[in-house]
Protein backbone atom coordinates (compact mmCIF):
# COMPACT_ATOMS: atom_id res chain seq x y z
CA UNK A 1 0.00 0.00 0.00
CA UNK A 2 1.16 3.41 -0.90
CA UNK A 3 0.46 5.39 1.91
CA UNK A 4 2.57 8.39 0.61
CA UNK A 5 0.88 8.35 -2.82
CA UNK A 6 -3.05 7.83 -0.41
CA UNK A 7 -1.61 11.34 1.54
CA UNK A 8 -0.97 12.98 -1.45
CA UNK A 9 -4.05 12.50 -3.72
CA UNK A 10 -6.31 12.80 -0.17
CA UNK A 11 -5.62 15.91 -0.02
CA UNK A 12 -7.09 17.02 -3.09
CA UNK A 13 -10.11 15.26 -1.57
CA UNK A 14 -10.03 17.34 1.22
CA UNK A 15 -12.83 16.72 4.18
CA UNK A 16 -14.87 19.43 5.11
CA UNK A 17 -14.15 20.83 8.96
CA UNK A 18 -16.36 18.83 11.44
CA UNK A 19 -18.36 17.29 8.91
CA UNK A 20 -19.17 13.78 10.29
CA UNK A 21 -21.25 11.42 8.42
CA UNK A 22 -22.29 7.73 9.18
CA UNK A 23 -22.97 4.85 6.55
CA UNK A 24 -26.83 4.82 7.27
CA UNK A 25 -29.21 2.49 5.69
CA UNK A 26 -28.15 2.53 1.90
CA UNK A 27 -24.74 3.72 2.59
CA UNK A 28 -23.57 7.81 2.62
CA UNK A 29 -25.88 10.27 1.71
CA UNK A 30 -25.89 14.25 2.14
CA UNK A 31 -25.74 17.09 -0.37
CA UNK A 32 -23.42 16.67 -3.46
CA UNK A 33 -21.10 19.27 -2.53
CA UNK A 34 -20.16 17.73 1.04
CA UNK A 35 -19.35 14.13 -0.36
CA UNK A 36 -15.98 14.71 -2.38
CA UNK A 37 -13.74 12.90 0.12
CA UNK A 38 -16.18 10.30 0.88
CA UNK A 39 -16.32 9.20 -2.99
CA UNK A 40 -12.21 8.96 -2.54
CA UNK A 41 -12.02 6.93 0.03
CA UNK A 42 -15.06 4.72 -0.67
CA UNK A 43 -12.99 4.03 -3.46
CA UNK A 44 -9.94 3.36 -1.27
CA UNK A 45 -12.03 0.85 0.89
CA UNK A 46 -13.77 -1.09 -2.28
CA UNK A 47 -9.87 -2.14 -2.55
CA UNK A 48 -9.43 -3.30 0.56
CA UNK A 49 -12.75 -4.90 0.40
CA UNK A 50 -11.78 -6.82 -3.14
CA UNK A 51 -8.34 -7.44 -1.26
CA UNK A 52 -9.96 -9.03 1.02
CA UNK A 53 -12.40 -11.44 -0.19
CA UNK A 54 -10.58 -11.72 -3.21
CA UNK A 55 -13.67 -10.66 -5.23
CA UNK A 56 -14.91 -8.10 -7.34
CA UNK A 57 -16.34 -5.12 -5.33
CA UNK A 58 -18.98 -2.47 -6.19
CA UNK A 59 -19.48 0.69 -5.94
CA UNK A 60 -22.54 2.18 -6.72
CA UNK A 61 -23.01 6.31 -7.06
CA UNK A 62 -26.39 7.55 -6.08
CA UNK A 63 -28.87 9.65 -3.12
CA UNK A 64 -31.92 7.56 -4.73
CA UNK A 65 -35.31 8.53 -3.74
CA UNK A 66 -33.41 11.83 -2.16
CA UNK A 67 -33.63 15.34 -3.58
CA UNK A 68 -31.81 16.55 -6.79
CA UNK A 69 -29.54 18.20 -4.83
CA UNK A 70 -28.03 15.56 -2.87
CA UNK A 71 -25.86 12.26 -3.87
CA UNK A 72 -24.65 9.14 -1.75
CA UNK A 73 -22.47 6.11 -2.59
CA UNK A 74 -22.72 2.47 -1.13
CA UNK A 75 -20.33 -0.42 -1.95
CA UNK A 76 -21.84 -3.97 -2.90
CA UNK A 77 -20.27 -6.79 -1.50
CA UNK A 78 -19.21 -9.97 -3.58
CA UNK A 79 -22.77 -11.73 -3.95
CA UNK A 80 -24.71 -8.80 -5.21
CA UNK A 81 -25.17 -8.27 -1.07
CA UNK A 82 -25.18 -4.85 1.03
CA UNK A 83 -22.12 -4.71 2.40
CA UNK A 84 -21.27 -6.20 5.64
CA UNK A 85 -21.99 -4.66 8.57
CA UNK A 86 -18.45 -4.91 10.06
CA UNK A 87 -17.08 -3.23 7.03
CA UNK A 88 -19.87 -0.53 7.25
CA UNK A 89 -18.08 0.64 10.43
CA UNK A 90 -14.89 0.81 8.71
CA UNK A 91 -16.59 2.59 5.97
CA UNK A 92 -17.98 5.40 8.43
CA UNK A 93 -14.53 5.64 10.43
CA UNK A 94 -12.42 6.26 7.01
CA UNK A 95 -15.21 8.85 6.24
CA UNK A 96 -14.83 10.58 9.15
CA UNK A 97 -11.38 10.60 9.59
CA UNK A 98 -9.28 13.74 9.85
CA UNK A 99 -6.71 14.44 6.82
CA UNK A 100 -3.47 13.49 8.94
CA UNK A 101 -5.13 10.15 9.81
CA UNK A 102 -6.56 9.02 6.42
CA UNK A 103 -3.23 6.82 6.40
CA UNK A 104 -3.20 5.35 10.04
CA UNK A 105 -7.39 4.30 9.62
CA UNK A 106 -6.64 2.41 6.34
CA UNK A 107 -3.34 0.62 7.89
CA UNK A 108 -5.83 0.06 10.90
CA UNK A 109 -9.05 -1.51 8.60
CA UNK A 110 -6.28 -3.72 7.09
CA UNK A 111 -4.99 -5.62 10.26
CA UNK A 112 -8.14 -5.96 11.59
CA UNK A 113 -9.44 -7.32 8.56
CA UNK A 114 -6.70 -9.50 7.82
CA UNK A 115 -6.41 -7.95 4.60
CA UNK A 116 -3.57 -9.33 2.17
CA UNK A 117 -1.91 -6.47 0.64
CA UNK A 118 -0.35 -8.53 -2.35
CA UNK A 119 -3.61 -9.81 -3.54
CA UNK A 120 -5.45 -7.97 -6.80
CA UNK A 121 -8.60 -5.72 -6.15
CA UNK A 122 -11.07 -5.23 -9.08
CA UNK A 123 -14.16 -2.38 -8.40
CA UNK A 124 -16.58 -2.22 -10.38
CA UNK A 125 -18.61 1.43 -10.55
CA UNK A 126 -22.00 2.92 -11.76
CA UNK A 127 -24.13 5.93 -10.96
CA UNK A 128 -27.09 7.63 -11.67
CA UNK A 129 -28.16 10.62 -13.61
CA UNK A 130 -27.92 13.48 -10.91
CA UNK A 131 -25.78 15.78 -12.13
CA UNK A 132 -22.87 15.79 -9.53
CA UNK A 133 -22.78 11.92 -10.14
CA UNK A 134 -20.28 12.16 -12.81
CA UNK A 135 -17.79 14.24 -10.85
CA UNK A 136 -18.26 12.27 -7.83
CA UNK A 137 -17.75 8.69 -9.17
CA UNK A 138 -14.38 10.26 -10.85
CA UNK A 139 -12.98 10.68 -7.21
CA UNK A 140 -14.30 7.43 -6.66
CA UNK A 141 -12.21 5.83 -9.33
CA UNK A 142 -9.22 7.79 -8.55
CA UNK A 143 -9.41 6.26 -5.16
CA UNK A 144 -9.15 3.03 -6.59
CA UNK A 145 -6.24 3.78 -8.37
CA UNK A 146 -3.73 5.78 -5.80
CA UNK A 147 -4.71 2.00 -3.84
CA UNK A 148 -3.24 0.26 -7.42
CA UNK A 149 -6.85 -1.11 -8.00
CA UNK A 150 -8.36 -2.19 -11.42
CA UNK A 151 -11.65 -0.87 -12.22
CA UNK A 152 -14.53 -0.72 -14.50
CA UNK A 153 -16.37 1.88 -14.97
CA UNK A 154 -19.84 1.42 -16.14
CA UNK A 155 -21.20 4.93 -16.51
CA UNK A 156 -24.65 5.32 -15.95
CA UNK A 157 -26.50 2.13 -14.51
CA UNK A 158 -29.55 1.67 -12.05
CA UNK A 159 -28.84 0.22 -8.42
CA UNK A 160 -29.94 -3.57 -9.80
CA UNK A 161 -28.06 -3.36 -12.73
CA UNK A 162 -25.07 -2.62 -10.56
CA UNK A 163 -25.47 -5.41 -7.97
CA UNK A 164 -26.29 -7.72 -11.16
CA UNK A 165 -22.59 -7.26 -12.61
CA UNK A 166 -20.84 -7.62 -9.31
CA UNK A 167 -22.97 -10.89 -9.04
CA UNK A 168 -21.74 -11.80 -12.53
CA UNK A 169 -18.59 -11.45 -12.41
CA UNK A 170 -17.66 -13.41 -9.07
CA UNK A 171 -19.61 -16.49 -10.30
CA UNK A 172 -17.56 -16.45 -13.66
CA UNK A 173 -20.56 -15.70 -15.63
CA UNK A 174 -22.56 -18.52 -14.31
CA UNK A 175 -25.81 -16.35 -13.18
CA UNK A 176 -25.10 -13.99 -16.21
CA UNK A 177 -22.96 -11.95 -18.54
CA UNK A 178 -21.68 -9.33 -16.58
CA UNK A 179 -22.74 -6.60 -19.37
CA UNK A 180 -26.02 -4.47 -19.83
CA UNK A 181 -26.90 -6.49 -22.84
CA UNK A 182 -26.36 -9.54 -20.63
CA UNK A 183 -28.98 -8.02 -17.47
CA UNK A 184 -31.41 -7.36 -20.29
CA UNK A 185 -31.30 -11.15 -21.64
CA UNK A 186 -31.47 -12.75 -18.90
CA UNK A 187 -34.41 -10.70 -17.32
CA UNK A 188 -36.48 -10.18 -20.82
CA UNK A 189 -36.42 -13.93 -21.66
CA UNK A 190 -37.27 -15.06 -18.08
CA UNK A 191 -40.03 -12.49 -17.87
CA UNK A 192 -41.22 -13.15 -21.64
CA UNK A 193 -41.29 -16.79 -21.00
CA UNK A 194 -43.03 -16.34 -17.42
CA UNK A 195 -45.75 -14.36 -18.93
CA UNK A 196 -46.02 -16.86 -21.75
CA UNK A 197 -46.55 -19.79 -19.40
CA UNK A 198 -48.60 -17.62 -17.01
CA UNK A 199 -51.03 -16.84 -19.33
CA UNK A 200 -53.19 -18.99 -21.49
CA UNK A 201 -53.54 -17.03 -24.84
CA UNK A 202 -53.02 -14.20 -26.76
CA UNK A 203 -51.62 -10.80 -25.33
CA UNK A 204 -52.93 -10.23 -21.85
CA UNK A 205 -50.14 -8.70 -19.95
CA UNK A 206 -50.23 -5.66 -23.18
CA UNK A 207 -48.85 -2.36 -22.01
CA UNK A 208 -47.78 -0.56 -18.96
CA UNK A 209 -47.23 3.34 -18.18
CA UNK A 210 -43.95 3.76 -15.99
CA UNK A 211 -43.21 6.88 -14.14
CA UNK A 212 -39.40 6.91 -14.52
CA UNK A 213 -39.12 9.94 -11.80
CA UNK A 214 -36.95 11.87 -13.92
CA UNK A 215 -34.12 9.63 -13.37
CA UNK A 216 -31.96 6.73 -14.53
CA UNK A 217 -34.93 3.99 -14.94
CA UNK A 218 -35.67 6.03 -18.73
CA UNK A 219 -32.86 5.44 -20.59
CA UNK A 220 -32.43 1.54 -19.38
CA UNK A 221 -35.95 1.06 -19.65
CA UNK A 222 -35.63 2.49 -23.56
CA UNK A 223 -32.76 0.04 -24.30
CA UNK A 224 -34.30 -2.96 -22.82
CA UNK A 225 -37.88 -2.86 -24.02
CA UNK A 226 -36.59 -4.04 -27.57
CA UNK A 227 -36.23 -7.29 -25.19
CA UNK A 228 -39.75 -8.06 -24.68
CA UNK A 229 -40.97 -6.28 -28.18
CA UNK A 230 -43.61 -9.46 -28.08
CA UNK A 231 -45.86 -8.96 -25.39
CA UNK A 232 -45.19 -6.05 -23.40
CA UNK A 233 -45.30 -2.46 -24.26
CA UNK A 234 -44.18 0.25 -21.92
CA UNK A 235 -44.93 3.91 -22.10
CA UNK A 236 -42.39 5.99 -20.55
CA UNK A 237 -43.45 9.17 -18.51
CA UNK A 238 -41.25 11.44 -16.48
CA UNK A 239 -38.40 10.25 -18.33
CA UNK A 240 -35.83 13.23 -17.18
CA UNK A 241 -36.40 15.17 -20.48
CA UNK A 242 -38.42 18.06 -18.82
CA UNK A 243 -38.59 17.85 -14.90
CA UNK A 244 -36.70 17.59 -12.03
CA UNK A 245 -35.22 14.01 -10.07
CA UNK A 246 -37.78 12.91 -8.17
CA UNK A 247 -39.81 16.09 -8.05
CA UNK A 248 -43.56 15.24 -7.97
CA UNK A 249 -42.79 11.57 -9.00
CA UNK A 250 -41.54 8.31 -8.48
CA UNK A 251 -42.26 5.83 -6.15
CA UNK A 252 -41.68 7.27 -3.07
CA UNK A 253 -43.87 10.39 -4.01
CA UNK A 254 -46.58 8.14 -5.03
CA UNK A 255 -46.51 5.62 -2.21
CA UNK A 256 -46.81 9.25 0.30
CA UNK A 257 -48.91 11.01 -1.12
CA UNK A 258 -51.52 7.89 -2.46
CA UNK A 259 -51.64 9.58 -5.81
CA UNK A 260 -50.04 9.22 -9.11
CA UNK A 261 -46.93 11.12 -10.12
CA UNK A 262 -47.17 14.67 -11.77
CA UNK A 263 -47.15 14.40 -15.68
CA UNK A 264 -49.08 10.57 -16.26
CA UNK A 265 -52.45 10.47 -17.49
CA UNK A 266 -53.94 7.74 -16.59
CA UNK A 267 -57.38 5.94 -17.68
CA UNK A 268 -59.53 3.87 -15.83
CA UNK A 269 -58.10 0.48 -14.94
CA UNK A 270 -54.40 1.02 -17.08
CA UNK A 271 -51.78 -0.43 -15.68
CA UNK A 272 -48.70 2.10 -14.23
CA UNK A 273 -45.89 1.97 -12.04
CA UNK A 274 -43.23 4.17 -10.38
CA UNK A 275 -39.52 3.78 -10.16
CA UNK A 276 -37.63 5.74 -8.25
CA UNK A 277 -34.51 7.82 -8.63
CA UNK A 278 -31.59 4.75 -9.44
CA UNK A 279 -35.25 2.08 -9.88
CA UNK A 280 -34.36 0.05 -6.91
CA UNK A 281 -38.19 0.20 -5.98
CA UNK A 282 -41.06 0.04 -7.84
CA UNK A 283 -45.03 0.43 -7.10
CA UNK A 284 -47.94 -0.18 -9.21
CA UNK A 285 -51.19 1.81 -9.23
CA UNK A 286 -54.61 1.82 -11.17
CA UNK A 287 -57.73 4.24 -11.16
CA UNK A 288 -60.99 1.86 -11.65
CA UNK A 289 -64.09 2.94 -13.01
CA UNK A 290 -65.11 5.50 -10.37
CA UNK A 291 -62.07 6.81 -10.94
CA UNK A 292 -60.97 5.87 -7.13
CA UNK A 293 -56.68 5.42 -6.91
CA UNK A 294 -55.39 1.85 -6.01
CA UNK A 295 -52.19 1.40 -4.79
CA UNK A 296 -50.10 -2.00 -4.93
CA UNK A 297 -47.10 -0.98 -2.78
CA UNK A 298 -44.32 -3.53 -1.48
CA UNK A 299 -46.69 -5.25 0.85
CA UNK A 300 -49.64 -6.23 -1.36
CA UNK A 301 -46.63 -7.02 -4.41
CA UNK A 302 -45.23 -9.53 -1.09
CA UNK A 303 -49.18 -10.73 -1.21
CA UNK A 304 -49.61 -11.12 -4.78
CA UNK A 305 -46.27 -13.14 -4.90
CA UNK A 306 -46.94 -15.31 -2.01
CA UNK A 307 -49.68 -16.85 -2.81
CA UNK A 308 -48.54 -17.41 -6.41
CA UNK A 309 -45.49 -19.30 -5.33
CA UNK A 310 -47.26 -20.83 -2.77
CA UNK A 311 -50.48 -21.97 -5.23
CA UNK A 312 -47.59 -23.10 -7.07
CA UNK A 313 -45.95 -25.56 -4.54
CA UNK A 314 -48.90 -27.05 -3.78
CA UNK A 315 -49.58 -27.55 -7.36
CA UNK A 316 -46.40 -29.00 -7.85
CA UNK A 317 -46.45 -31.09 -4.49
CA UNK A 318 -43.39 -29.28 -2.72
CA UNK A 319 -43.03 -28.60 0.55
CA UNK A 320 -40.61 -25.93 0.06
CA UNK A 321 -41.49 -23.63 3.20
CA UNK A 322 -41.64 -20.02 2.14
CA UNK A 323 -41.04 -16.95 4.57
CA UNK A 324 -42.23 -13.17 4.09
CA UNK A 325 -40.44 -10.45 5.56
CA UNK A 326 -41.65 -7.23 6.14
CA UNK A 327 -40.39 -4.20 7.62
CA UNK A 328 -42.81 -2.36 10.95
CA UNK A 329 -44.00 -0.06 8.14
CA UNK A 330 -45.68 -2.68 6.43
CA UNK A 331 -49.91 -2.39 6.62
CA UNK A 332 -51.44 -4.47 9.30
CA UNK A 333 -53.65 -6.20 7.17
CA UNK A 334 -50.94 -7.19 4.81
CA UNK A 335 -49.43 -9.17 7.78
CA UNK A 336 -52.58 -10.20 9.16
CA UNK A 337 -53.70 -11.73 5.39
CA UNK A 338 -50.50 -13.54 4.86
CA UNK A 339 -50.18 -15.04 8.09
CA UNK A 340 -53.71 -16.42 8.99
CA UNK A 341 -55.79 -16.51 5.45
CA UNK A 342 -52.38 -17.39 3.07
CA UNK A 343 -50.74 -19.59 6.42
CA UNK A 344 -47.26 -17.83 5.40
CA UNK A 345 -45.27 -17.10 8.07
CA UNK A 346 -44.37 -13.26 8.36
CA UNK A 347 -41.15 -11.76 10.07
CA UNK A 348 -40.34 -8.52 10.93
CA UNK A 349 -36.84 -6.40 10.51
CA UNK A 350 -35.41 -3.13 10.94
CA UNK A 351 -35.75 -1.17 8.00
CA UNK A 352 -33.15 -1.08 5.32
CA UNK A 353 -33.42 -4.08 2.36
CA UNK A 354 -29.95 -5.30 3.72
CA UNK A 355 -32.13 -6.57 7.03
CA UNK A 356 -34.74 -8.13 5.32
CA UNK A 357 -32.69 -9.63 2.63
CA UNK A 358 -30.60 -11.31 5.68
CA UNK A 359 -33.53 -12.44 7.02
CA UNK A 360 -35.42 -13.63 3.88
CA UNK A 361 -31.64 -16.12 3.09
CA UNK A 362 -33.36 -18.33 6.43
CA UNK A 363 -35.50 -19.50 4.01
CA UNK A 364 -36.03 -22.07 1.11
CA UNK A 365 -38.46 -19.30 -0.64
CA UNK A 366 -37.72 -15.87 1.36
CA UNK A 367 -40.38 -13.15 -0.50
CA UNK A 368 -39.21 -9.69 1.30
CA UNK A 369 -40.76 -6.15 0.21
CA UNK A 370 -40.29 -2.70 1.64
CA UNK A 371 -43.67 -1.10 2.00
CA UNK A 372 -42.06 1.98 -0.48
CA UNK A 373 -41.23 -1.17 -3.30
CA UNK A 374 -37.82 -2.04 -2.64
CA UNK A 375 -37.75 -5.93 -2.64
CA UNK A 376 -37.01 -9.12 -3.85
CA UNK A 377 -37.80 -13.10 -3.56
CA UNK A 378 -34.87 -15.74 -3.20
CA UNK A 379 -34.36 -19.01 -3.69
CA UNK A 380 -32.38 -20.67 -1.75
CA UNK A 381 -29.97 -22.54 -3.94
CA UNK A 382 -31.23 -26.33 -2.95
CA UNK A 383 -34.92 -25.03 -4.01
CA UNK A 384 -33.45 -23.40 -6.76
CA UNK A 385 -32.07 -27.18 -8.04
CA UNK A 386 -35.13 -28.83 -6.51
CA UNK A 387 -37.33 -26.56 -8.67
CA UNK A 388 -35.17 -27.51 -11.76
CA UNK A 389 -35.13 -30.96 -11.27
CA UNK A 390 -38.89 -30.94 -10.96
CA UNK A 391 -39.43 -29.09 -13.69
CA UNK A 392 -38.01 -32.09 -16.22
CA UNK A 393 -39.47 -34.77 -14.59
CA UNK A 394 -42.74 -33.90 -13.76
CA UNK A 395 -45.78 -34.34 -15.97
CA UNK A 396 -48.15 -31.99 -17.80
CA UNK A 397 -49.86 -29.63 -15.08
CA UNK A 398 -47.40 -29.98 -12.16
CA UNK A 399 -44.60 -29.89 -14.91
CA UNK A 400 -46.04 -26.67 -16.14
CA UNK A 401 -45.85 -25.18 -12.55
CA UNK A 402 -42.26 -25.94 -11.85
CA UNK A 403 -41.42 -24.63 -14.73
CA UNK A 404 -43.08 -21.47 -13.82
CA UNK A 405 -41.69 -21.44 -11.16
CA UNK A 406 -37.94 -22.05 -12.36
CA UNK A 407 -38.37 -18.49 -14.21
CA UNK A 408 -39.49 -16.73 -11.31
CA UNK A 409 -35.99 -17.60 -10.09
CA UNK A 410 -36.67 0.89 14.15
CA UNK A 411 -37.74 1.87 15.63
CA UNK A 412 -37.30 3.42 19.12
CA UNK A 413 -41.00 3.67 21.03
CA UNK A 414 -42.04 6.18 23.21
CA UNK A 415 -44.66 6.15 26.04
CA UNK A 416 -46.31 9.24 24.44
CA UNK A 417 -47.11 7.67 21.25
CA UNK A 418 -48.63 4.29 23.03
CA UNK A 419 -50.96 6.32 24.54
CA UNK A 420 -51.80 8.27 21.34
CA UNK A 421 -52.40 4.74 19.35
CA UNK A 422 -54.96 4.12 22.63
CA UNK A 423 -56.82 6.67 21.51
CA UNK A 424 -57.59 5.16 17.92
CA UNK A 425 -59.15 1.94 16.94
CA UNK A 426 -56.93 -1.04 15.85
CA UNK A 427 -54.32 1.74 15.25
CA UNK A 428 -50.38 2.08 15.41
CA UNK A 429 -47.77 3.81 15.08
CA UNK A 430 -44.06 4.59 15.53
CA UNK A 431 -40.95 7.25 14.87
CA UNK A 432 -37.27 6.04 13.66
CA UNK A 433 -34.76 8.56 11.99
CA UNK A 434 -34.16 8.26 8.86
CA UNK A 435 -31.16 6.97 7.73
CA UNK A 436 -30.96 8.38 4.25
CA UNK A 437 -31.85 11.76 5.11
CA UNK A 438 -31.98 15.00 7.93
CA UNK A 439 -35.68 13.83 9.15
CA UNK A 440 -37.80 11.82 11.64
CA UNK A 441 -40.31 9.39 9.85
CA UNK A 442 -43.63 8.99 11.56
CA UNK A 443 -45.53 5.95 10.49
CA UNK A 444 -49.41 5.54 11.44
CA UNK A 445 -52.05 3.49 10.60
CA UNK A 446 -55.83 3.12 11.99
CA UNK A 447 -58.88 1.12 11.49
CA UNK A 448 -57.09 -0.41 8.46
CA UNK A 449 -57.28 -4.09 9.87
CA UNK A 450 -60.02 -5.11 8.12
CA UNK A 451 -59.69 -3.72 4.55
CA UNK A 452 -56.97 -3.04 2.46
CA UNK A 453 -58.54 0.40 1.00
CA UNK A 454 -58.88 2.90 3.83
CA UNK A 455 -62.55 4.84 3.56
CA UNK A 456 -62.05 8.54 4.09
CA UNK A 457 -62.83 8.23 7.65
CA UNK A 458 -60.37 5.30 7.73
CA UNK A 459 -57.29 7.72 6.69
CA UNK A 460 -58.75 10.61 8.42
CA UNK A 461 -58.22 8.23 11.69
CA UNK A 462 -54.59 7.78 10.42
CA UNK A 463 -53.84 11.15 9.87
CA UNK A 464 -54.78 12.43 12.61
CA UNK A 465 -53.43 9.42 14.46
CA UNK A 466 -49.93 11.02 12.33
CA UNK A 467 -50.32 14.43 13.37
CA UNK A 468 -50.49 14.13 17.26
CA UNK A 469 -47.65 11.96 16.88
CA UNK A 470 -45.86 14.28 14.91
CA UNK A 471 -46.62 16.81 17.72
CA UNK A 472 -45.49 14.41 20.02
CA UNK A 473 -42.01 14.13 18.78
CA UNK A 474 -41.74 17.62 17.69
CA UNK A 475 -42.23 18.61 21.27
CA UNK A 476 -40.49 15.42 22.85
CA UNK A 477 -37.20 15.96 21.24
CA UNK A 478 -36.92 19.03 20.67
CA UNK A 479 -37.83 19.47 16.67
CA UNK A 480 -36.38 22.40 14.92
CA UNK A 481 -38.54 24.58 12.61
CA UNK A 482 -42.08 25.06 11.78
CA UNK A 483 -44.46 22.46 13.74
CA UNK A 484 -46.38 19.85 12.16
CA UNK A 485 -49.20 20.33 10.13
CA UNK A 486 -52.07 18.52 10.36
C1 LIG B 1 -33.08 3.28 1.11
C2 LIG B 1 -32.95 1.85 1.63
C3 LIG B 1 -34.33 1.31 1.96
C4 LIG B 1 -35.05 2.24 2.94
C5 LIG B 1 -35.04 3.68 2.39
C6 LIG B 1 -35.56 4.68 3.40
O1 LIG B 1 -33.86 3.29 -0.04
O2 LIG B 1 -32.36 1.06 0.63
O3 LIG B 1 -34.18 0.02 2.50
O4 LIG B 1 -36.37 1.83 3.11
O5 LIG B 1 -33.70 4.08 2.09
O6 LIG B 1 -34.70 4.60 4.51
P1 LIG B 1 -34.83 5.62 5.71
O7 LIG B 1 -36.25 5.48 6.19
O8 LIG B 1 -33.81 5.16 6.70
O9 LIG B 1 -34.57 7.02 5.16
P2 LIG B 1 -33.41 4.10 -1.32
O10 LIG B 1 -34.43 3.80 -2.36
O11 LIG B 1 -33.40 5.58 -0.94
O12 LIG B 1 -32.03 3.56 -1.61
Amino acid sequence: MDLDAVTKHSALHPKPNGLILQYGTAGFRTKAEHLDHVMFRMGLLAVLRSKQTKSTIGVMVTASHNPEEDNGVKLVDPLGEMLAPSWEEHATCLANAEEQDVRRVLTDISEKAAVNLQQEAFVVIGRDTRPSSEKLSQSVIEGVTVLGGQFHDYGLLTTPQLHFMVYCRNTSGRYGEATVEGYYQKLSKAFVELTKQAFCSGNEYGSLKVDCANGIGALKLREMEHYFSQGLSVQLFNDGTKGKLNHLCGADFVKSHQKPPQGMEMKSNERCCSFDGDADRIVYYYHDAEGHFHLIDGDKIATLISSFLKELLVEIGESLNIGVVQTAYANGSSTQYLEEVMKVPVYCTKTGVKHLHHKAQEFDIGVYFEANGHGTVLFSKAAETKIKQLAKELEDKKRKAAQILENIIDLFNQEAINDLVKKYKLSRAFVRPSGTEDVVRVYAEADSQVSWDSSSEKQESADSLAHEVSLAVFQLAGGVGERPQP
